[in-house]
């Protein structure tokens, strides 16, 4: 069709609102009500144009462009009815732009200043209004609202938290939680996502501190990505000087201008006065700051000294998944030129080393099959193990969203988690009970002849054996294994078979267990009954855990695998990667990261360089943890804050934090993402990367790199996923590996045409009962995990006051039953005790669990659940059963403590 805009003529293939062909063509249309990831919903109608032949003015916001159309957007009549109500606003908002936080970024006071309003003609009654101060993050000021409602639209239909409403009406009408309990006792999870829509100062992130007030004039804006989980999510970084005072969230892939408490608010651990600043040397038992040429020389001379005894057996390495892509290549590549040991693990160790292991079996690649933007177009999904509205809190918002339009939901885990209450099935199953859970929906679906006969003979293998070991998996064998109800059971294999495009998430609930690997197959397994490997918006969808364990694998910190997970222990690859570095390299597996704990407890690993983790709070059974660290002749520890571990360390490196440098992260879904240096690094510390080139050239293997980018050149040279990478391309295209040329354009789904491995593999899969089951000494079964509020060991997120307000202690949440039975109180501090040790922690007595099951978050020092968690391995990836073991739990009195 044909439109004319103020009497310039265009052409429009699409149907489109005047607003959003205004924006495209350049056309500027003031809009405070509009955010372009919602409907309009035409409250300021400050966007108001004329049409020809039209009687009164309409809002661009809304109207759609008709043939022929002439519109003006600017004439005399519209911009006088634009000041009207510019100074009908203004006349509701206090005249206060001199002390606003917003000021300089505040649309109101823009187009005042554009169109010339000074002030508010029209007088109103003040009403009686406060200031909501009750959320830890934000505050709300009524006064300068100016009711556009996108804070309501955002966090209905973007976050989908339905926390807030329009509360009252006229004057007097305000944001808030329904009941006047204000944003801090609703079901308001801080995402910020209303805070960074608000187009005023009504709502405004807290300056608690002098330092943390600024000027948006002020401040520089540095792109990057999230440091906390695997979504990556991609945000500004707001620098004043050298000091992050605010995130804002990018509207691109993956977030779409979306964002969690963390990322939001989680900021200020970068300029936190405990970072480590210089190196620390032990010297008698107590940290000194020494140079860092005294730090590598002491390094230099145990090297020595310990290679001498030991030779490279001696040695190991765990890399972090906290750092960057270039950091974890030179990291392994330290580990493995320098040391001549394949001795290199990290955290994915306790995380999805059976997601890597079972998926590689099955069809030839360990990874997220599908992506995050897939996720609008899938209509069933499965949630097994995933407590993704905690834990991945974007992608929880997103799966919510399709939900709300229609898609079916199935939750599987034991927890009745947020994502429980939007399910169309909930199977609250024992733990460690999944095997037997996904192979009943298996059974249901063969039985009823649900599966897709066709995919399963043109591109699998392995079926008829697996079939036999599902027909034993009745639901009423499996209802009586789970706990669950064997009619919701056929129900949700039905509803799931049914759906055309059907996704199953999972996560730690599904790796986490001495059957990891086989679970992980289980899914595997039930994905490919259904046809939904290989096609968009289905898929086995692991969430990776930490912002960069899917890049710290893909980079070879394994202790099989080099980049790409070509196997250290085939020759062929073993010597071209040796021509590739120029030296030779070990051809024994290494040991993974629990078996080093192992092997130092007995003696034999001598001397530990850690970058980046914190096992003495991470890894289960603490107790043998301490006794490792501390039998080791040797302990470096590289880090941004001087954590548990690193008390247990000889050196102490200081390490710049993912503001200060530059590099990439990997996300879940296999996108490679730019962070960027956003400011100096604190102190004296150094970037990852800067410090291993140093040490490995200290330590006779030269290394020279001017800049993280010639380091993401060599490894993009040596890993055929990843060979399509560079940071010119990363400029201005986001890439998800394999991107396997400098043409190829990355790929958004996996095994599209075949599996990885040819064709995907059947694997009959029995299930085994946990390693340890509640007896009469520890009758109660003890799950562990995460939950919003905190990270992992807190290195980080402990250091921000509204989080530590929020989620400050230990807790175990425990079912009314069983409280009762111990006679134990919600608040009241109970005495929590394994086969491993015991601790205290304080009782929150909840409807979410059931019965003889009680949780406890690992991420506090005091009350810690992995002093109590069973460090029984699954035989194949070696990844600890930290989902299920066995405790006893006794009531303490008030205020006593072991
Ligand atoms: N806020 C926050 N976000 C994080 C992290 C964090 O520390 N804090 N850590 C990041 C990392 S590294 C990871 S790996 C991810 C982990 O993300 P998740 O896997 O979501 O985290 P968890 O809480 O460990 O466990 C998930 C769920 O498994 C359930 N579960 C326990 N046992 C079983 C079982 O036997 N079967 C089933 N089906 N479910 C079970 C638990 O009830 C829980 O709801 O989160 C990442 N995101
Ligand atoms: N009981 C129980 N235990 C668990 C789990 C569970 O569910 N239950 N989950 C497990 C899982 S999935 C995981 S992933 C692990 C996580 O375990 P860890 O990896 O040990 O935990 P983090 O706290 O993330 O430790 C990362 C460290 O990196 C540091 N760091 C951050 N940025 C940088 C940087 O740029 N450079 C350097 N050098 N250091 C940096 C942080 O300060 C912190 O000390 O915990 C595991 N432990
Ligand atoms: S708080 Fe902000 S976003 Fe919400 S209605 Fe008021 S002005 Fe609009
Ligand atoms: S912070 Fe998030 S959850 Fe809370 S009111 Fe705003 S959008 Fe809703
Ligand atoms: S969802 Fe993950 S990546 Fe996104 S803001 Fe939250 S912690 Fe960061
Ligand atoms: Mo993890």
């Amino acid at each position: 069709m044909e439109v004319y805009i103020n009497d310039v003529k265009y052409d429009v293939d699409a149907p489109k609102t005047i607003l959003s062909f205004c924006n495209e063509i350049g056309v500027e249309i003031p809009t405070l009500c509009y955010d372009k990831r919602l409907l309009p919903n035409g409250a300021c109608r400050l966007c108001i144009v004329e049409v020809e032949g039209y009687k009164t003015p309409v809002t661009a916001c809304s109207e759609k462009l008709k043939d022929g159309m002439k519109i003006h957007t600017h004439s005399e009549k519209i911009m006088r009815m634009r000041r009207e109500i510019l100074d009908l606003l203004f006349s509701n908002h206090p005249n206060d732009c001199l002390n606003c936080d917003k000021s300089g970024k505040c649309k109101l006071q823009n187009y005042c200043y554009e169109y010339g309003v000074k002030t508010g003609s029209y007088k109103n009654e003040p009403s009686e209004l406060k200031v909501d101060s009750t959320n830890k993050f934000f505050t709300y000021d009524p006064y300068k609202c100016i009711k556009c409602g996108i804070c309501v639209s955002a966090c209905h239909n973007l976050q989908n938290s339905h926390a807030i409403s329009f509360i009252d009406r006229g004057f007097d009408s305000y944001i808030g939680a329904p009941m006047e309990k204000g944003f801090g006792n609703s079901d308001c999870v801080s995402c910020g996502n209303c805070v960074s829509a608000c187009p005023v100062g009504a709502l405004n992130p807290k300056k608690k501190y002098p330092e943390d007030k600024f000027r948006y004039w002020e401040v520089r804006k540095v792109q990057t990505t999230c440091s906390y989980c695997g979504v990556g999510c991609q945000i500004n970084l707001l620098i004043k000087g050298d000091r992050i005072v605010e995130v804002e969230p990018i509207n691109t892939i993956p977030n779409d201008g979306l964002l969690c408490v963390k990322g939001k608010f989680a900021h200020k651990f970068v300029n936190h006065p405990d970072r480590l600043t210089k190196p620390l040397i032990k010297k008698d038992g107590k940290f000194v700051e020494a140079s860092w040429q005294e730090a590598y020389r002491l390094i230099k001379e145990e090297y020595e000294e310990i290679m001498t005894k030991k030779g490279p057996d001696g040695f190991g390495g765990f890399s972090s998944a906290r750092c960057t892509n270039e950091e974890n290549y030179l990291f392994q590549k330290f580990i493995r030129t320098v040391f001549k040991t394949n001795n290199v693990d990290h955290c994915a160790r306790l995380c999805h080393a059976s997601t890597v292991a079972g998926l590689a079996n099955t069809l030839g690649s360990g990874a997220m099959t599908n992506s995050i933007e897939e996720i609008d177009g899938t209509d069933a999904f499965l949630i097994i193990g995933t407590n993704t509205t905690e834990n991945h809190p974007v992608i929880g918002t997103k799966i919510k969203k399709r939900v709300q339009d229609g898609a079916k939901l199935i939750v599987i885990d034991p927890r009745e988690i947020e994502l429980a209450k939007y399910a169309d099935i909930y199977l609250q199953i024992k733990p460690g009970t999944n095997i037997a859970a996904l192979n009943g929906l298996m059974n249901v679906i063969l039985s009823e002849h649900l599966e897709n006969e066709e995919y399963i003979n043109e591109r699998t293998e392995g079926f008829e054996e697996f079939k036999k070991v599902i027909e034993k998996y009745t639901p009423e064998v499996v209802a009586e294994i789970c706990c669950i109800d064997k009619d919701d059971l056929i129900k949700a294999a039905r509803m799931y078979a049914k759906a055309d495009k059907g996704a199953l998430y999972y996560s730690m609930g599904i790796t986490q267990h001495a059957t990891g690997t086989n679970g992980v197959r289980s899914t595997s397994n039930l994905q490919m009954l259904l046809a939904n490997v290989g096609r968009e918006s289905t898929g086995i969808n692991p969430l990776r855990g930490q912002n960069n364990v899917q890049g710290a694998c893909d980079m070879g910190a394994l202790p099989t695998d080099y980049t790409g997970y070509q196997k250290v222990f085939l020759d062929p690859v073993r010597e071209s990667m040796g021509n590739f570095w120029h030296t030779e390299l070990p051809a024994k597996k290494g040991l993974t990261l629990t078996e080093m704990m192992h092997s130092a407890e007995k003696g034999e690993l001598s001397f530990l360089y850690i970058m980046g983790e914190n096992p003495m709070i991470s890894d289960p059974d603490l107790n043998h943890i301490k006794k490792a660290l501390n039998s080791l002749d040797f302990l470096v520890v590289q880090d941004i804050f001087l954590t548990e571990t690193a008390e247990f360390a000889d050196v102490v490196l200081p390490a710049a934090s993912f503001a200060e440098k530059d590099g990439t992260f990997t996300n879940t879904e296999r996108r490679i993402q730019r962070i960027n240096k956003a400011i100096d690094p604190i102190g004296e510390a150094k970037p990852d990367w800067q410090i291993l080139m140093e040490v490995s050239t200290l330590l006779g293997y030269e290394e020279y790199y001017n800049s993280p980018s010639e380091i993401m050149d060599e490894l993009a040279a040596c890993t055929p996923s990843y060979r399509g990478i560079s940071y010119e391309r990363l400029k201005t295209e986001s890439l998800q590996w394999p991107c396997t040329s400098k043409d190829h354009k990355g790929t958004k789904y996996l095994h599209k045409n075949s599996m990885a491995r040819g064709k995907g593999l059947f694997v009959p899969i029995e299930y085994e009962v946990s390693k340890e089951t509640p007896d009469e000494d520890y009758p109660l079964i003890l799950t562990t995990g995460r939950m919003l509020y905190q990270y992992h060991t807190r290195t980080m997120t402990g250091k921000i006051d509204g989080l530590t307000e929020i989620a400050g202690k230990s807790y175990m949440e425990i079912s009314p039953v069983t409280a009762k039975a111990y006679n134990i109180a919600d608040g009241e501090r109970v005495k929590v005790s394994s086969r491993r040790g015991s601790v205290t922690t304080m009782a929150k007595v909840t409807d979410k669990i059931e019965p003889g099951v009680v949780f406890m978050p690992f991420h506090y020092v005091d009350g810690s659940a992995n002093t109590l968690t069973n460090p029984v391995l699954d035989p194949i990836a070696k990844i600890p059963e930290l989902k299920v073991s066995s405790v006893a739990i006794e009531k303490l009195e008030r205020n006593s403590y072991v």
